[in-house]
């Protein structure tokens, strides 16, 4: 018998062997490895693929362990994988994820080598488990909701983010492909991050007009839910500053980053691993207890913090956000093409709306809730008690032609601490544009688009002249 390791997620080490067996009592078998060894030389290290690396939950140890592997000349060692639960599941009713620390026992078997991950069962000191347990309490007293912790392995997401952009699903957010895996690596975005500390907090107000009775109204505006008040953003991050601070001064060696929307970040991956709810087939997170109105936000930290679960997904056959999405943007369930979302087409595209989806748009001019609003896990949703998320400029029952009048500095001073002040008025007049277009013919709105037909913008007087094409007026 043969070991080797110790690996740390904390402290990743060369692969070196230890000779003897049975000295380390609390260690319990986990995982086991079938490793084939074409031409046997059990020299002093045994190379794992990287994604068997992954697969025993131990990160950032598997290039290490390649590593080893090629300079021993293992490089084409052929793996096979034989998960061994039992053995150390039962014995501690903790999932790999749990895992603190592990190392790896190899055992020579005729042409092959069993590797077993052992788990420390050691008793740990409480240190982390307190400091956790307190951030949970302190992220409530903040305002959050909910807080979880993951490690960073997105072996997963980053597959689905590659093939989500190689697809151009993201259309003109470059933003997305710009960072490239350091969107899916957080320990290459923030040197040293050992865990995400993931929130969320709930954005649905109370007292705003019914969004199904807004959406039937054709000549009043439609404005996501998220966006009717103040924006997120700044709260947020304040928040989650202010919850770096308590943990920084109850760990001297915290060092972390916060995060809220805007990074390159997998927040939806990490908040699902941090055990916040599971991914929707309309790809957000959603969770038993609060459905999918809320923001996520995080702290990256050294701190080697327990993990907690995944919450299971619980979507079953429902397709309900698939089928009433209008534009029908999720392509497969779990499968977005933003380049489809009303929330892309009304936010992020900087252009021209393509012609074939404007009239599916209706009188969305600021995102889109459709596929949030039939989810029945929204039923469980709580309405936020932050007064920045309650509804300014009466957003939530307001006519389109009225926000059309705006000028431009009504504009700048009325969205002022919005999210919305960040599309500009060209692109908001575009917007509301369509959405006139859309509507039930009228004289009212006929009239208000005469009013931009010679806007000094070709983006708005396109939008115009098609709106006014859709009312029956020729330009
Ligand atoms: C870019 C972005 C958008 C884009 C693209 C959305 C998207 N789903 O990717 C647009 C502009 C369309 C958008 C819209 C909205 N957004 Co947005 N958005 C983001 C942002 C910045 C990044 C998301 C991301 O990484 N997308 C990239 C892709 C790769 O991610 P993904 O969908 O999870 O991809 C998976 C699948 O593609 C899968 N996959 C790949 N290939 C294949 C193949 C098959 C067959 C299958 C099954 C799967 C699969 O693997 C991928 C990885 O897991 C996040 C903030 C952040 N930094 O994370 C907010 C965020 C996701 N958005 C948010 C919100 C609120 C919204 C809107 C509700 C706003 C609105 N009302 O208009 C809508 C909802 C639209 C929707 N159904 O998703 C919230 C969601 C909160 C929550 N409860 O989950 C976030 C987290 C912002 C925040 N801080 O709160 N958003
Ligand atoms: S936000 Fe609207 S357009 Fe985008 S996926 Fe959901 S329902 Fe479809
Ligand atoms: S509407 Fe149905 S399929 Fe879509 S996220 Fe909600 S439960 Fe899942």
């Amino acid at each position: 018998m043969r070991f080797l390791g110790p690996f740390d997620e904390e402290n990743v080490v060369p692969v070196k062997l230890i000779t003897e067996a049975g000295l380390l009592p609390f260690l319990f078998v986990a995982q086991a490895i079938k490793v084939k060894m074409p031409q046997i030389q059990i020299a002093c290290t045994i190379g794992f693929k990287q994604g068997v690396g992954r697969a025993l939950n131990a990160p950032g140890m598997a290039q290490c362990i390649q590593d080893a592997a090629h300079q021993a000349g293992f490089s084409c060692t052929q793996i096979s994988m034989e998960m061994d639960d039992h053995a150390g599941f039962e014995l501690c009713g903790k999932t790999p994820c749990q895992r603190r620390s592990c190392i790896f026992v190899g055992e020579i078997e005729g042409d092959s080598a069993i590797i077993r991950g052992m788990q420390n069962n050691y008793p740990q000191s409480g240190q982390y488990e307190e400091l956790a347990a307190n951030i949970r309490i302190w992220a409530h007293e903040l305002g959050f909701q909910a807080a979880g912790i993951a490690d960073t392995d997105l072996a997963e997401a980053e597959d689905g983010l590659l093939s989500w952009l190689a697809q151009g699903f993201h259309g003109q957010m470059d933003y997305m492909a710009k960072h490239g895996i350091k969107r899916s690596r957080p320990e290459e975005l923030i040197d040293g991050t050992l865990r995400v500390i993931s929130v969320r907090m709930n954005y649905l107000p109370s007292d705003v007009r019914d969004s199904w009775e807004v959406l039937r109204d054709g000549e009043s505006a439609f404005i996501s839910r998220y966006a009717l008040g103040r924006d997120y953003h700044k709260l947020m991050r304040k928040r989650l500053a202010l919850l770096a601070q308590r943990i920084r001064a109850s760990a001297e060696k915290f060092d972390g980053r916060v995060f809220v929307d805007s990074a390159p970040v997998m927040e939806v991956a990490l908040a699902n691993k941090g055990g916040l709810g599971w991914r929707g087939k309309h790809t957000l997170l959603l969770s038993k207890n609060a459905g999918s109105w809320f923001f996520l936000g995080e702290i990256y930290t050294n701190l080697p913090l327990p993990l907690d679960q995944p919450e299971r997904e619980h979507c079953g056959s429902c397709e309900r956000c698939i089928e009433v999405c209008p534009t029908k943007a999720i392509v497969a369930p779990y499968l977005l093409d933003a380049r489809r979302c009303i929330s892309y087409l009304t936010i992020e595209l900087k252009g021209s709306i393509p012609l074939e989806l404007r009239p599916l748009i209706g009188n969305r001019i600021y995102g889109c809730d459709d596929c949030q609003l039939v989810c029945p896990w929204n039923r469980f949703a709580v309405k936020t008690s932050e007064p920045d998320f309650s509804a300014r400029n009466k957003l939530d029952d307001v006519d389109l032609a009225e926000l059309f009048s705006w000028t431009e500095d009504e504009f700048h001073s009325r969205m002022a601490g919005s999210a919305i002040y960040r599309i500009g008025h060209e692109q908001w007049l575009r917007n509301i544009a369509v959405a006139m277009g859309n509507a039930p013919r009228s004289q009212a709105l006929i009239a208000a688009l005469q009013t931009c037909a010679c806007h000094p913008s070709e983006l708005v007087r396109e939008h115009v002249s098609w709106a006014l094409s859709r009312q029956g007026v020729q330009p």
